[in-house]
Formats: structure tokens, C-alpha cells, sequence
């Protein structure tokens, strides 16, 4: 069977493609699992600085929950009363936006239901011309279980929140650049080479920079100003002493690149 994750290198970048392509990338365990162990060794890997979510084939990033695998008769006979899907999810997605290191999707056709959870947890979405973004949960008797709620909510707000999530229906990538749900549109051909330069980009940065930017940001959707703003003078003061603050601040005066070593 194949691997429902591929996982490759590129420099300092860490790539996990979904590799469902023939179920249109939809989430079942295995993959879920899979996902969550590789962005384990992600965060333990020095090497890797960034890591981009892609996608196999070139009709879906992803649509969501396996529906297949995940009928309501299924679940109900089972007996099992902790969502097993549920479990996994909060693992995965969980993971990506505690990583200390920066999540890119790179979203390109069907980015749907669980799928644009998925999306919603990395903490930049570049999206294809061809990228179509929505949540089909209540046309199926179910809703966005996997994060969306809270995820989407904070990032373009309660009103286009509900709109998506009430109707159901799909919107474009330009639609979502418009909205603030993606960062960037790039034409399909070109959608992981870009990806993947501006994640390289990223991680030429020094990563001590990059993760307490991360914390701090990620901590401001969630506490008042005045705590966010102890919690940036504490992720500030790590940095003050860190080796590669001295080192960046010498190769600016040397005029030269800095050789960032993550501490
Ligand atoms: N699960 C499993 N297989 C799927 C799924 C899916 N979600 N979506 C598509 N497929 C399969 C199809 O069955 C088909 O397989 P086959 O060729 O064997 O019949 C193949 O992918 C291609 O699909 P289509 O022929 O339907 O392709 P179309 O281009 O005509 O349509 C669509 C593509 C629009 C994406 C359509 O397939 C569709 O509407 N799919 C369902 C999408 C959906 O409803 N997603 C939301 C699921 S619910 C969810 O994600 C909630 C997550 C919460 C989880 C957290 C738990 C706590």
C-alpha cells in the first residue's frame, strides 16, 4: 500500500504531500497518523527549519474527513464513544500549530470541509489559481469538527465564518485572497516551487526569530493585550542573549550574510 504521507527534503525545507490522490486526499487514520508522526521528527530534526503540507495529483489538496471510511452506521455499531477521527485530528493539526518551525500549505483544486482545517492549522496557506476553499459539513449532517470553528473564526472573522460554514458553498482563490484566508495565489504550474522559495526564504531566517514570532503571534489570538504583551517581552528577552542575534547583528555590521546556527 502506498504511504499516505510522502515525505522529502528540499534543502532546509521538510515537504509532507498527502498522498491520497485517488480518494482526492481525504483524511483517515493512517494518514492522520502519519502526519502527526512526521511533524514529530520535524520538530526534532535540526535540519529542517520549515515545513510545507502539498498535496498528490492535481484535483484536490484535500476534502476532508474520508467519508468512506467514516459512515454515521459504522461509527454507531462500534460502540466507541470518543470520536477516534476527533482524537487523531486534535493530534495533527495540534502539532502544526505548536511546531516551533513555520507550516506553508500549498493548496491547490478541493480545499474542503476537514481539508481546509487542515489548511486553517499551518500558519501560511499559498493557494493555486485553480484552489476552491469551502465547508460542505452541513450539507452532510455534520459541521467543521476538526478546528474550523475557531481556526476560520480568527482569522477572517465571525460573519464570512458563518457565511461559509451556513452555506456550504465553494469560493475561489481570488475570493480568498480577498478575505484573508490565504496569503498569496500563484498559478497552479508554478504553485510548489513558490511554495517552497518562500519557505526556503523563511528558513534562511534565524530560526530562534522564527519560532518566538511564532509563539507570540499564535499567543495573541488568545489573551488580552497587556498578557500578550508580557508574553512578547519574554519571547523578546530569549533572543537578546542568543548567539545568533550576535551573529546576525555581526554580519550586518560586516556586511555580509549571517550563518544562523539556531541558537
Ligand atoms: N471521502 C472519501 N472519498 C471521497 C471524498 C471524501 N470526503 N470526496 C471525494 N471522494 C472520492 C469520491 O468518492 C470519488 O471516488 P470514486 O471514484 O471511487 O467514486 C473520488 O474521490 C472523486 O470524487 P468525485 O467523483 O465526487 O469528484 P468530483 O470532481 O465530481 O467532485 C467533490 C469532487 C466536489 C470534492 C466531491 O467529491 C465532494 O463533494 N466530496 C465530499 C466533500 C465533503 O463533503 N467533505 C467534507 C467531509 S466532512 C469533514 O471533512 C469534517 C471533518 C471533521 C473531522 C474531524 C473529526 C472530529
Amino acid at each position: 500500500m502506498d504511504d499516505p504521507v510522502l515525505w522529502a527534503q528540499e534543502g532546509l525545507v521538510g515537504v509532507a504531500t498527502l498522498n491520497r490522490p485517488q480518494a482526492l486526499n481525504a483524511m483517515n487514520a493512517e494518514l492522520l497518523v502519519e502526519l502527526g508522526a512526521l511533524l514529530e521528527r520535524a520538530e526534532a530534526d535540526r535540519g529542517i527549519r520549515a515545513v510545507v503540507i502539498a498535496s498528490a495529483g492535481e484535483k484536490a489538496f484535500c476534502v476532508g474527513a474520508d467519508l468512506k471510511s467514516r459512515s454515521a452506521e459504522a461509527e454507531e455499531e462500534s460502540g466507541v464513544t470518543d470520536d477516534p477521527l476527533g482524537i487523531l485530528v486534535a493530534r495533527a493539526f495540534g502539532k502544526m500549530q505548536s511546531l516551533p518551525k513555520p507550516v506553508l500549505a500549498a493548496v491547490q483544486g478541493y480545499c474542503l470541509g476537514g481539508g481546509l482545517e487542515l489548511a486553517l492549522a499551518a500558519d501560511l496557506r499559498i493557494a493555486a489559481e485553480n484552489a476552491q476553499f469551502g465547508f460542505p459539513e452541513s450539507k452532510v449532517g455534520s459541521m467543521p469538527g476538526a478546528g474550523g470553528t475557531q481556526r476560520a473564526t480568527r482569522l477572517i472573522g465571525p460573519a464570512v465564518t458563518k457565511e461559509l460554514m451556513f452555506t456550504g458553498e465553494r469560493i475561489g482563490a481570488a475570493e480568498a485572497h480577498r478575505i484573508g484566508l490565504v496569503n498569496r495565489v500563484v498559478p497552479a504550474a508554478s504553485l510548489l516551487a513558490e511554495t517552497l522559495a518562500l519557505a526556503a526564504a523563511i528558513a534562511s531566517r534565524a530560526p530562534l526569530s522564527i519560532r518566538q514570532i511564532k509563539a507570540a503571534v499564535n499567543r495573541a489570538l488568545d489573551v488580552d493585550l497587556q498578557a500578550g504583551l508580557d508574553y512578547e517581552a519574554t519571547c523578546h528577552q530569549v533572543l537578546r542573549f542568543s548567539q545568533d542575534r550576535k551573529e546576525g547583528v555581526k554580519a550586518f555590521v560586516e556586511k555580509r550574510d549571517p550563518r544562523f546556527a539556531g541558537r
